[in-house]
């Protein structure tokens, strides 16, 4: 068969007043073209998960979500989406099946909603793809009826048995970020996120070796690629950690990946990291304060027991030349209006390089989402759309709708002006400069 992969791609947002702002804040402009360039790795893991015999191809929708004609030709499509871009991907499905082509859905969305899923697509893939990915392509051959295939229902995907992801179907197309994934799933259970841990609750950690070869097969398709790790949260054991950053040092790459704050704990994993390329570790602090985090992470209430430190976590990070990307969630039930110039003042004392602002959202399939719908809260039930991070879809629980978007364009403002850009960043300089002597 001809296979496709459509990867739904780019970034979404609809509020106005925001989209105006991205196209004029420098600091926004350059977060959001780099990240928008990302392959999807998940097609790619099918892609090397594909049995023998079959032709594939790796597309993407184009920025108005409109899929491209060649998927026309495919026998069989599988459609990779998230929760903002579902809407879109259904779209293409209804489409494409219309012409007769075959429709697979699968992802972090369609994997929490799959009936949903099911009016659209001729197969719906539930969790991890690597092992049901293999049923679906013999279902498509075979050409019988619509079905869901469940991960649960396979041999759980040992992820020290990886194959490399395809990445040489990307060998035409103009990436220069490539994403490799280190570990899948995360100890922690925030209520909000809605990452790997809703596929895999287990946190597993690929062998080394692994990555190094995956990271090999990239740098043989674009030398020099600039890499994010796909992961929820790379660092958490930090023996297998410092044996990852060590091997990954000689590559000679430059990288990016999200972890949590105890990275901070292990002096030699920062020095490790400092001389490893690494750019900068992206750390969800969510809020500046303990009281706000309180009970967010549901297993062991991780953040609140850590918040109190953060400012000396991101300080001792940053000392060894590793920029910090602190992300805080707005809308917090802990948070009232007085969130926004807490978050402002933590961001201008820490020195923080950089700062990713996002509304707190209730994403299908999380405990946030079922607490919210409970309570009546969830704005627009199945408005699936505005799960983008810069939307809002819920009420929050100090202030109104009104207050928190207003707050949310005011922080925005001056957050990612080129003159606090400029300070946050000179003074990271400052101070690594002054550890250096
Ligand atoms: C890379 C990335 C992107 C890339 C994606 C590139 C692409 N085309 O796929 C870009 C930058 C474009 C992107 C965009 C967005 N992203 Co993003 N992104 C990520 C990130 C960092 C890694 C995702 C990843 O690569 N995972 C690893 C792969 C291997 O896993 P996977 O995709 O789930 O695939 C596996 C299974 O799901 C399954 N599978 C997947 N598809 C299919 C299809 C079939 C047919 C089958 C059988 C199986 C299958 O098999 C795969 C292998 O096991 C995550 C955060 C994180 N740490 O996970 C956020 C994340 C996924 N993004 C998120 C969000 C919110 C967005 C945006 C809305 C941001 C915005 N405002 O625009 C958009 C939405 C795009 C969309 N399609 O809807 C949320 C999504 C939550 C949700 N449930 O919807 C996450 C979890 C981050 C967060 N803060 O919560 N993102």
């Amino acid at each position: 068969m001809k296979i496709g992969l459509l990867a739904m791609s780019g970034i979404r947002a609809h509020d106005p007043e925001l989209l105006r702002l991205g196209l004029t804040l420098p600091g926004f402009v350059e977060r959001s073209k780099q990240i928008a360039a990302l392959p999807s790795l998940g097609l790619l893991h099918l892609a090397a998960a594909t049995p023998e015999g079959h032709e594939l191809r790796y597309f993407e929708a184009e920025g108005d979500g409109k899929e491209p004609r060649e998927a026309y030709e495919c026998d069989l499509v599988a459609i990779s989406t998230f929760s903002a871009q579902v809407f879109e991907a259904y779209a293409i499905a209804d489409r494409l099946r219309a012409a007769g082509v075959k429709v697979a859905m699968g992802g972090l969305h369609v994997s929490v909603l799959p009936e949903e899923a099911a009016a659209h697509a001729d197969y719906v893939a539930i969790g991890e793809g690597e092992q049901v990915w293999p049923r679906v392509v013999e279902a498509a051959q075979r050409g019988e009826s619509p079905s869901c295939f469940r991960a649960s229902d396979e041999p759980s995907v040992d992820v020290a048995q990886l194959a490399v992801p395809r990445y040489d179907l990307l060998a035409e197309r103009p990436y220069n970020r490539f994403t490799v994934q280190t570990t899948r799933g995360c100890p922690w259970r925030c209520d909000f996120c809605a990452s790997t841990v809703m596929l895999t609750q287990r946190y597993r950690k690929r062998p080394v070796a692994d990555v190094v070869r995956d990271v090999q097969a990239i740098l043989a398709v674009r030398p020099g690629a600039f890499l994010e790790l796909a992961d929820d949260n790379t660092f958490v054991d930090k023996e297998w950690s410092r044996e990852l950053v060590r091997a990954l040092t000689p590559l000679g790459v430059r990288w990016f990946t999200e972890t949590d704050i105890s990275v901070a704990d292990d002096e030699e994993l920062l020095r490790l990291l400092a001389r490893s390329g690494c750019r900068q570790l992206l750390i969800g602090l969510e809020s500046p304060d303990a009281a706000s985090v309180e009970g967010v992470e549901l297993h062991s209430n991780f953040k609140a027991r850590r918040a109190d430190r953060y400012a000396e976590a991101v300080e001792r990070i940053q000392s060894h030349g590793i920029t910090v990307n602190g992300c805080f969630v707005l809308g917090l039930d802990g948070h009232d209006t007085g969130i926004f110039e807490r978050v402002r003042e933590f961001a201008e004392e820490t020195a923080l390089y950089e700062v990713q602002i996002t509304y707190l959202t209730a994403f299908p399939g999380t405990p946030l989402y079922s607490r919210l719908l409970a309570e009546g809260r969830v704005l627009e039930p199945g408005r699936w759309d505005l799960c983008t991070l810069f939307d809002i879809n819920f009420r929050p629980a100090r202030m109104s709708v009104d207050e928190l978007r207003n707050g949310f364009h005011g922080l925005t403002r001056e957050l990612y002006t080129s003159d606090a850009m400029e300070r946050r960043r000179s003074r990271f300089h400052a101070r690594r400069r002054k550890v250096a002597l």
